[in-house]
């Protein structure tokens, strides 16, 4: 509780406008002022930064500091009195099983891909609690199979339901959706959704029609600021970006507060700070749709993406994960085939929930840890 009200805190001082209450969408990002992309804890990135290459047995300025952020995480179990800059075994075993839960190579050495992992948004709840987790190093060696291709690890595909895994009723395959009348999107923005909902349709047997009332459609897409009635408030620019409810809810809302952008095309990524629209609308359509997080790293359904970045199409589990639920489209002529993730819809990839997440940069982390 008390990180939570730190965490809307440190949010509050990146707050764009607090007063505005529409949406703001940015074309591009040199349309974005300057000032909202300079940030007050730079320095903590630079020093983790610097930690890529360090090995176990070195000793260097600021370790503490990552273990402070693997103990919130839950990766170091007790609290030490002090957290020494060394690189001591609790180190190297908690590197390695943060590695293990976002299928990184389990090096236990700060490797840059592991480094730069550790930099992204991502959860603020921590990843295990009391010893115990739902990612990847939970889980029994045999359900986290892996097969060598090319001498890299390959995890089978973990997509993942809500409990009970609920799903739009199998007489509704063609779902409506409408905009909130009072944010007067333009086309530009609602086209965005169209080609977001385009990506799931081709994988299954749904289609998504747009329709004009509002209160009567399935899926009800609206930009609030703050609180908005249903018990979870938006936070400002950062934070918590957009929730969508699972079926049949249909409502999907989005925080007018982000610095969104609409991009298209080949672009691949965009600055700090600001968020490509489409990215997280292909996201919460996968909640829409019943699906929970995945921990294959390529997923739409990855509860992480790099500021800055722009991730719209759906990976292979993904896919395996929406045809789970609702078949697959007989016109879809994508890679929809398992490939080396072998595809057993029983229980193999037992349905697992993962708790509110937020997407925390981590310049909010190290605001809330002090680092
Ligand atoms: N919103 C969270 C999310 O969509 C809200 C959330 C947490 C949630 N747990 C959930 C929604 C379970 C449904 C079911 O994951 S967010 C990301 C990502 C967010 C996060 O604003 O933090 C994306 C929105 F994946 F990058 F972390 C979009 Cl893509
Ligand atoms: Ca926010
Ligand atoms: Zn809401
Ligand atoms: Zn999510």
């Amino acid at each position: 509780m008390r990180y939570l009200l730190l965490v809307a805190t440190a949010i509050t001082v990146l707050s764009l406008s607090p007063t505005q209450t529409s949406a703001h969408f940015f074309p591009n990002i040199s349309s974005i002022p300057t000032w909202i992309l300079s940030n007050a804890t730079a320095s903590a990135w630079d020093a983790f930064q610097n930690f890529t290459g360090c090995h176990p047995g070195d000793k260097m300025d600021g370790l503490a500091k990552l273990k402070k952020y693997f103990h919130y995480f839950g990766y170091i179990p007790d609290l030490p009195s002090n957290f020494t800059d060394d690189f001591d075994d609790m180190l190297e075993s908690a590197v390695k099983t943060y590695q293990k839960n976002f299928n990184l190579e389990p090096t236990g050495q700060l490797d840059s891909q592991t480094m730069q992992h550790i930099l992204r948004p991502r959860c603020g709840n921590p990843d295990i609690v009391n010893g115990t987790t739902t990612m990847n190093s939970g889980k029994p060696t045999s359900y986290n199979a892996t097969s060598s291709t090319n001498g890299h690890l390959h995890s089978v595909g973990h997509y993942s339901f809500f409990p009970g895994m609920p799903r739009w009723p199998s007489n509704k395959r063609d779902l409506t959706y409408a905009f909130l009348p009072d944010n007067q999107l333009t086309d530009e923005v609602k086209n965005v959704f169209a080609t977001a909902f385009d990506r799931w349709s081709e994988a299954t047997s749904l289609t998504f029609t747009r329709t004009d009332v509002y209160t009567t459609a399935d899926i009800r897409i609206g930009f609030f600021t703050g609180d908005h009635g249903d018990g979870e408030p938006f936070d400002g620019p950062m934070g918590t970006l957009a929730h969508a409810f699972s079926p049949p809810n249909g409502r999907f809302h989005l925080d007018g507060d982000e610095n969104w952008v609409i991009t298209s095309g080949t672009t691949t990524s965009i600055s700090m700070s600001a968020i490509d629209l489409e990215s997280v609308a292909v996201h919460e359509i996968g909640h829409l749709l019943g699906l929970g997080h995945s921990s294959v790293e390529d997923a739409i359904m990855y509860p992480s993406i790099s500021s800055g970045s722009r991730k719209v199409e759906l990976a292979n589990d993904d896919i395996q994960g929406i045809q789970a639920l609702y078949g697959n489209n007989p016109n879809f002529n994508g890679s929809s085939a398992p490939t080396d993730q072998q595809r057993d819809t029983s229980d193999a990839h037992g349905a697992y929930f993962l708790g509110s997440c937020l997407g925390l940069s981590f310049f909010v982390v190290a605001a809330v840890l002090g680092l």
